[in-house]
């Protein structure tokens, strides 16, 4: 019986996984049951994020993440299942998490000789989550050597030493979008079936674009070259020949994904209440800096590549300015006169 066309179109992520580890040299399939272990979890985080308005499980619990914001419910819930499916999987060494003070290490993977940990923002945008707009996570992994008790130190890796990145966008629809160093491929969560399916095949940012993400309640506060180059995004006079379009959902995740996909610039500089910058190096900047790059894109942090910062502490800040190529030059000539 022919199969139906349909169905032999369909590259899942497991399937697209596997081909990748197979083209791979001396691939041990460590990170593909790994990115598996975060694509079972970023399941269950869906279903429940898809219902957040009907259960109680909105609402802010009484708990403080690791920089003292309130965490919602779903924020608790989120780190839980990514934890869960990590240290169950086997593959993951140690985990740290914007919800957590320290990091988590795994024995079962360290007697198993597992050689990877993974960095996570379990539930970026969750100010959003009580009002239905889109949220995500956001994942970095890195290796360490095999069987290895993690100490904080290991994860003190500038991007350029990341293995894989990626993050899900729980938004009209569900997507993970990941990178190991081959490109970034995108895949849409189609629920009738429970799989992820390829739908965005080798995603290269647009060199340059009309759309600038930024909180411009912070203008005053904001680096003198960062308003000229805002300035700049209200007229003709800049790299894409024509005004700008201001779109900014307050979730990263969300407007990172935007622009990679119709060109533009995320801008989140240093402000009086945040001098480094809001957003985490470890598990925002860099892993969206390594999939922004292998899309063809920039990330700085105003003075060089975020993907060579080499963090020294979990949950350390840094400026960002990521997206299309020549948008990111412009920002940083503003910046540097
Ligand atoms: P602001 C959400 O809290 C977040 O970490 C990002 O997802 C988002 O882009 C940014 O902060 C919004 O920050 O200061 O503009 O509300």
């Amino acid at each position: 019986m022919e199969t139906p066309t349909k169905l032999r179109n369909i590259i899942t992520i497991n399937e697209f996984i596997r081909r990748q580890e197979m083209e791979a040299d001396q691939a041990t399939g460590e990170l593909s049951g790994l990115l598996m272990d975060l694509v079972l979890a970023s399941k269950i985080v869906n279903r429940e994020v898809n219902k957040a308005g009907l259960v109680n499980i909105l609402g802010s619990e009484s708990t403080a993440n690791a920089s003292g914001e309130t965490q919602m419910k779903l924020d608790v819930f989120a780190n839980e299942q990514f934890i869960a499916a990590l240290e169950n999987g086997g593959h993951c060494l140690a985990v740290a998490s914007e919800e957590l003070d320290h990091l988590l290490t795994f024995d079962r993977a360290r007697q198993r000789g597992a050689h990877y940990i993974v960095a996570m923002d379990p539930l970026d945008g969750s100010s959003n989550i009580d009002v239905n707009v889109s949220i995500g996570t956001i994942f970095s992994v890195f290796r360490v050597e095999p069987g290895k008790r993690v100490i904080m130190e290991d994860f003190f890796q500038p991007g350029r030493r990341m293995v894989a990145a990626g993050y899900i966008l729980y938004g009209s629809s569900t997507m993970l979008v990941f990178t190991t160093g081959q490109g970034v491929n995108g895949f849409t969560l189609d629920p009738s079936i429970g799989e992820y399916c390829l739908s965005h095949a080798d995603i290269c940012i647009p060199e340059v674009g009309a759309l600038y993400s930024v909180n411009e309640g912070n203008v005053p506060e904001m680096p003198p070259g960062v308003v000229a180059y805002l300035q700049e995004c209200k007229t003709r006079h800049n790299p894409a020949g024509k005004v700008h379009s201001a779109r900014y959902i307050g979730s990263l995740v969300a407007d990172f994904h935007r622009n990679l996909l119709k060109g533009g610039i995320y801008l989140y500089p240093p402000t009086q209440k945040d001098p480094n910058g809001k957003l985490r190096l470890l598990y925002e900047c860099a892993p969206l800096a390594f999939v922004c790059e292998q899309a063809g894109g920039m990330a700085s942090d105003g003075e060089r590549s975020v993907m060579d910062i080499v963090p020294e502490g979990l949950h350390q800040r840094c400026p960002l300015y990521i997206g299309s190529p020549r948008m990111v030059q412009r920002l940083l000539a503003c910046l540097h006169g």
